[in-house]
C-alpha cells in the first residue's frame, strides 16, 4: 500500500488528491493545510493521519482543541510543514500548498530522497535551479500535478532516448480572450474570476486572466523538462482538450487529451506509471467536432510575455517575476489596482533589477522579499 504525506489538504487539488486516495486505497500519513481548521481536522479523522499541521499560527488553538486526545501530532507554520517533509515511511509527498510557503517543504521533501508530486508552482517558478540540482543529486523523482505537466510528462514516457524539439504548451486563453488591451483596462475582479473551464482558487483564476499562470508554467516546463525557453511554444486552445504535446525530432507530435478534470493528472501523479480506472467523464472528441489553436496576443497580455522574458533573461529575474505578481494580484483583489497594472508591474521590475544568481534558498527569499517591498512601494 502506498503511503502519501499531502501539503496543501483543503484547497482545490488537495480535496481531490484525497478523493484519489479514497478510491485507490492510498494511506495519508500526514495532512497540512493553511487556514481551514475544520476541513483539515475531519480529512485528519476520516484518513487516520499520524500528523497533522496548519500553517497559520492563528488556527492552532481550534486545532488542538478539535483533535487533542485522538493520538495525533499537531503542528503550526513552515516548521511544521517541513517536519512533514522530513518524515520517513512517506513514499510521496503531495505539494499543493499555494505561494512560496511550498519551496523549502519540497527541498526538505527531496533532502530526504523522498519522492514528489508538485502542484505548487513557486517552487519551480522561483527555485527552479536550486530545486532541479537537488533532485538530481539525491535521485528523486517529481512528478507534475498540473495538467500541463503532467500532459508533457506522460507524452514523454518512453522517449528518454530522444530529444525533445520543442514543446507545444496549450492555455484556455481565460475568461479575456480576443479582448484589446482598452477593454480590459476597467475589468472587475468578479469578471475577471470568471473562469471558463477551470474551477480553481482565487490567486491562479486572476493569473488564468492574465496569462500569467501560462507564463508561470512555461518557466516550469524550462525546468521539469530541460528545455531552452526557444524550443517552447505557446498555444491558445479554447477547448481545454488538448492538455498539451511534445515534437520531436521526426517531426511527429505527440499530445495528450482528455475532458479538463484535474483528477486525471492527480490520479496519474499518484498511480504513476500505472493506469485504472478514474471517476471523470470519457472524452467525446464527436461532442467538440472543432479543436482550435491560435497564437497568444502577446501585445494584450504583456504580463505573459513579461514571463517569458524573465525566462530568457535568466538569474533571478523568474523569481522576481513571481514575487510581484503576487503582490499585484492580491491589491488586484484588494481593489488597489487596476487588472492592467499587473503586467506593467512586473515589467518594471525586470527593467530595474540587477542580474542576481540565485544558489541557494535563503539567496531565493530574500530576492523574493526584495521584490515584494519593490512591489509594495509602488501602489
Ligand atoms: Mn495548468
Amino acid at each position: 500500500m502506498k503511503t502519501i504525506s499531502l501539503l496543501g489538504s483543503t484547497g482545490s487539488i488537495g480535496t481531490q488528491t484525497l478523493d484519489v486516495c479514497r478510491k485507490h486505497n492510498i494511506r495519508v500519513k500526514a495532512l497540512a493545510a493553511n487556514t481551514n481548521v475544520s476541513l483539515l481536522a475531519s480529512q485528519a479523522l476520516e484518513f487516520g493521519a499520524e500528523y497533522v499541521c496548519i500553517c497559520n499560527d492563528k488556527y492552532y488553538k481550534v486545532l488542538k482543541e478539535k483533535l487533542d486526545g485522538k493520538g495525533i501530532k499537531l503542528l503550526c507554520g513552515t516548521e511544521g510543514l517541513c517536519e512533514i517533509a522530513a518524515l520517513d515511511g512517506v513514499d510521496q509527498m503531495v505539494n499543493a500548498v499555494v505561494g512560496m510557503v511550498g519551496l523549502l517543504p519540497t527541498l526538505t521533501a527531496i533532502e530526504h530522497k523522498t519522492d514528489v508530486a508538485l502542484a505548487n508552482k513557486e517552487t519551480l517558478v522561483a527555485g527552479g535551479n536550486i530545486v532541479m540540482k537537488a533532485a538530481r543529486e539525491n535521485g528523486v523523482k517529481i512528478v507534475p500535478i498540473d495538467s500541463e505537466h503532467s500532459a508533457i510528462f506522460q507524452c514523454l514516457q518512453g522517449e528518454s532516448h530522444n530529444r525533445i524539439k520543442k514543446i507545444i504548451l496549450t492555455a484556455s486563453g481565460g475568461p479575456f480572450h480576443g479582448r484589446t488591451a482598452d477593454e480590459l483596462r476597467n475589468v472587475t475582479v468578479e469578471e475577471a474570476l470568471r473562469h471558463p473551464n477551470w474551477s480553481m482558487g482565487k490567486k491562479i483564476t486572476i493569473d488564468s486572466a492574465t496569462l500569467v499562470n501560462k507564463g508561470l508554467e512555461f518557466i516550469e516546463a524550462c525546468h521539469l523538462f530541460d528545455v531552452s525557453p526557444c524550443d517552447i511554444e505557446i498555444l491558445v486552445h479554447r477547448q481545454s482538450v488538448v492538455h498539451s504535446a511534445v515534437e520531436f525530432e521526426d517531426n511527429s507530435v505527440i499530445a495528450q487529451m482528455g475532458v479538463p478534470d484535474m483528477k486525471i493528472p492527480i490520479q496519474y501523479a499518484l498511480l504513476y506509471p500505472g493506469r485504472t480506472e478514474c471517476d471523470v467523464k470519457p472524452l467525446s472528441l464527436s461532442d467538440y467536432g472543432t479543436l482550435t489553436f491560435e497564437k497568444p496576443d502577446y501585445e494584450t497580455f504583456s504580463a505573459l510575455s513579461a514571463c517569458i522574458n524573465a525566462m530568457k533573461m535568466g538569474y533571478a529575474y523568474p523569481c522576481i517575476m513571481n514575487a510581484v505578481n503576487e503582490e499585484a494580484v492580491m491589491a488586484f483583489l484588494d481593489g488597489k489596482i487596476s487588472f492592467m497594472r499587473i503586467g506593467e508591474l512586473i515589467n518594471s521590475a525586470l527593467a530595474e533589477f540587477p542580474a542576481v544568481r540565485l544558489e541557494s534558498y535563503k539567496a531565493v527569499i530574500e530576492m523574493d522579499r526584495q521584490a515584494r517591498e519593490f512591489t509594495i512601494s509602488k501602489f
